[in-house]
């Protein structure tokens, strides 16, 4: 092959080059919009961050920070971390921020190895109950290292009951204290966990990856003041790009980044810092705390609206952008009734309820959450709409046939609210 035909085929689109790739991402942007995205932990990144997300920043080696690099060309990407860091600091408030962490995962694992030793004792919540499987799950990384004990929720209130916390702390002293979850639809008050650490001497760390956008736009109460460190992804209700972050008071930076690189991590994706830069410039903005309380409206419109309609709710409601259908008293599971409503253009994601009689793969509940369908614009009025649609759907009355007719509703109603119209892989 001559030189001329090797460049041109170097600069040839995406549609050209994998025709089968291309149609595959053109798919799922199709679905993404004509579907009902409910997953709680996802959402629609901006054009803006999708652009700093998909940019020639992912050519680069970039391992060290900001001005202590191990390889050089590295410029741009010192600016563009440095704005990263100072932006996340100012929009938590915090002293200290690490944006390296490819996932939440990662931040939480390397906040272990700043922390802890081997075997020391770690106090979470139960994966189960509304915890993360990085929080110590036995197969999970945390629990093969470390000895973690396990707080859960009320039976009666579906709450986190302070006083049985406490009392397992003192119990099992540990050295790290883990507060937050992916599926707890309630505020957390961050400043008695603070007290119960300090009980026995132990660090604080917040997982707030769920509800990250919330605590940015100051309507949801911020840890920072209470924990030692404070993780998140940057993904879901923050709205960023994959991938996570991590706060810490001052004492503690250089190990927290010391565990990041070289301890965890190689090369950063500084298309993600790049892309999380943005998104943080976008959480300063007035209307992002607007899209932030209209979520939580919007949440507390379908969960009262599937209450109304007879579903029960883990702990009878929500405060956030998250709600839990308790099906303990239907005959369907959770999975079965995830996989009805895919079939009607609703995506939810099955989920264990707090002392869930079926196994983890079945489960008996739904996950239903609004950052997505919120960032389409979508108010109030559409949330009942969607809460009449889930109760039909789950039915098995309902049938393929009902559940199609949905399905060409659902898409009517995507259409109302277009999400990426200029998008299409295909060209
Ligand atoms: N998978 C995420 C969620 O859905 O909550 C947590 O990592």
């Amino acid at each position: 092959m001559v030189a001329e035909e090797f460049e041109a085929a170097f600069h040839r689109p995406l549609s050209e080059v994998d025709p089968e790739v291309a149609r595959l991402i053109n798919g799922d942007l199709r679905r993404q919009q004509e579907q009902l995205v409910l997953i709680p932990s996802e959402n629609y990144a901006s054009p803006a961050v999708l652009a700093a997300f998909g940019s020639v920043l992912q050519n680069k080696y970039a391992e060290g920070y900001p001005g202590r690099r191990y390889y050089n060309g590295c410029e741009f990407m010192d600016a563009i971390e440095s704005l990263a860091i100072e932006r996340a600091k100012q929009l938590f408030g915090a002293e200290h921020a690490n944006v390296q962490p490819h996932s939440g995962s990662q931040a939480n694992v390397a906040t272990f190895l700043a922390l802890l030793e081997p075997g020391d004792r770690i106090v979470a919540m139960r994966l189960d109950h509304g915890g993360h499987l990085s929080h110590g799950l036995a197969t999970n990384i945390a629990g093969r290292l470390y000895d973690v004990a396990f707080y859960g929720v009320d039976r009666e209130t579906g709450r986190i009951d302070l006083d049985e916390v406490a009392d397992l702390v003192r119990r099992h002293r540990p050295k790290l204290i883990i507060v937050g979850g992916s599926a707890y639809p309630r505020t957390i008050d961050f400043a008695p966990w603070r007290e119960i650490a300090d009980s026995v001497g132990a660090y604080l760390l917040a997982d707030i990856a769920h509800i990250a956008g919330m605590v940015a736009a100051g309507i949801h109460p911020s840890p920072v003041p209470y924990a030692d460190v404070v993780t998140m992804t940057t993904h879901k209700t923050l709205r960023g790009p994959r991938g996570a972050i991590i706060l810490c008071r001052q004492e503690l930076a250089e190990r927290i980044d010391r565990a990041v690189f070289p301890g965890l991590q190689g090369g950063p994706f500084m298309n993600a810092i790049a892309a999380r830069a943005v998104c943080f410039r976008e959480a300063m903005q007035p209307e992002f705390k607007a899209y932030q309380r209209q979520i939580v409206a919007n949440a507390k419109a379908l969960a009262q609206a599937l209450m109304e309609r007879g579903l029960k709710l883990v702990s009878g409601g929500t405060d956030n952008h998250l709600m839990l259908v308790d099906l303990t008293d239907r005959k369907i599971s959770g999975r079965l009734a995830a996989d009805r409503l895919e079939e009607a253009g609703i995506i939810v994601n099955r989920n264990t309820i707090p002392y869930d009689p079926r196994s983890p793969f079945v489960t008996s509940g739904l996950r239903p959450g609004t950052p997505a369908v919120t960032t389409r614009g979508m108010r109030e009025s559409e949330m009942v709409q969607i809460a009449d649609w889930i109760v039909q759907a789950i039915q098995k009355k309902t049938g393929e046939e009902g559940r199609r007719r949905i399905r060409e509703e659902v898409r009517r109603l995507c259409e109302k609210f277009p999400i990426y119209p200029e998008l299409d892989y295909l060209r």
